[in-house]
């Protein structure tokens, strides 16, 4: 699947001052670790960005693409500063997080069918998350029209139906699953995305790779079409280009219930059938969960 660098992010202690500071060499050592990951995509996210967006993002296209020629994704709220972005794009890029706030979209449309991108639409509205698979279909359906009225075909539309924190609502999880299951009936022809590492949000950090490893591994049975992800979690890299067959071939049984020696695996292998087991909603989260 197709594989977004979240990496440049102004949430992120070093590159978030970096950013502000328009100090151009981590940044451009971060763009340059996700291409030789073998990343598809960088998401370059200033967050909101209200005064100096239209500053900022144009001059983190600039720094990224004199590294990199990998396709960009540009994540802020801030329409100019997407405006100012896309139109140094050399690639054709992605408008990040277009949700479905009317307001918002009125600007946001026109923008990406006038730059000729494709854009990430989020299934979230004016009335916040959806709460379960058919309130997200419903909210797919109502941003697909938007989105074809405006000019924007299918192919060009990636709906990210927003993962949640595993330390949540287990039941939110499943349903970001189903509605990736449904899509193809609902959409034909739309893409998919969804951010590995908001799963893991909140979770002890050395154990977050197994979190968004197994996540990856589910969302791809889903049929997901693509993932925001760590441009620095080899073992993640590994396990989508097929270097991993074992690991998928066990998070596969462990999905379809069968039996497990336990005793026959691995140390590595345990923590991720403990994982899937916790994603899956058959035992339940804590700090502590590769542990029990
Ligand atoms: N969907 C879409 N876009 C998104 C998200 C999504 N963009 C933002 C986010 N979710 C995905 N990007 C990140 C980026 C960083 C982290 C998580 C998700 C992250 N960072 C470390 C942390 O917070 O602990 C900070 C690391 C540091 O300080 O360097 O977790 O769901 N469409």
């Amino acid at each position: 699947m197709i594989l977004i660098a979240e990496n440049i992010n102004i949430m992120s202690q070093a590159l978030g001052l970096a950013m502000k500071e328009r100090q151009s060499q981590l940044i451009q050592k971060m763009a340059i670790a996700a291409q030789q990951g073998g990343m598809d995509y960088i998401d370059l996210n200033i967050g909101p960005a209200k005064k100096t967006g239209a500053e900022m993002m144009p001059w983190l296209v600039e720094t990224v693409q004199q590294v990199s020629d990998l396709p960009l994704s540009l994540d802020t709220t801030n329409p100019d500063a997407i405006e100012a972005g896309l139109k140094l794009c050399k690639k054709r890029a992605l408008v990040n997080s277009v949700s479905l706030q009317p307001e918002r979209l009125e600007h946001i449309l026109p923008l990406v069918t006038r730059n000729k991108a494709e854009m990430i639409g989020l299934l979230w509205s004016a009335d916040g998350m959806p709460r379960d698979v058919n309130e997200k279909c419903m909210l797919a359906v109502d941003l697909v029209y938007k989105a074809n009225v405006a000019g924007v075909p299918n192919e060009d539309i990636w709906i990210d139906p927003v993962a949640t924190p595993v330390s949540g609502d287990i039941a939110k999880i499943k349903s970001c699953l189903e509605f990736l299951q449904m899509l193809p009936e609902i959409a034909p022809g739309c893409k998919s995305t969804v951010g590995l590492s908001n799963v893991s949000n909140g979770t002890p950090t050395p154990l977050r790779p197994y979190l968004n490893r197994v996540f990856m591994v589910m969302l791809e049975r889903a049929g997901i079409y693509s993932v925001i992800a760590d441009a620095l979690d080899t073992e993640l890299q590994h396990i989508n280009s097929g270097e991993k067959a074992d690991l998928v071939k066990l998070i596969h049984k462990v999905l379809d219930g069968e039996d497990i020696d336990v005793k026959s695996l691995s140390e590595e292998e345990s923590k991720y059938v403990k994982t899937v087991r916790v994603l899956n909603g058959e035992a339940l989260y804590s700090h502590s969960w590769l542990e029990a």
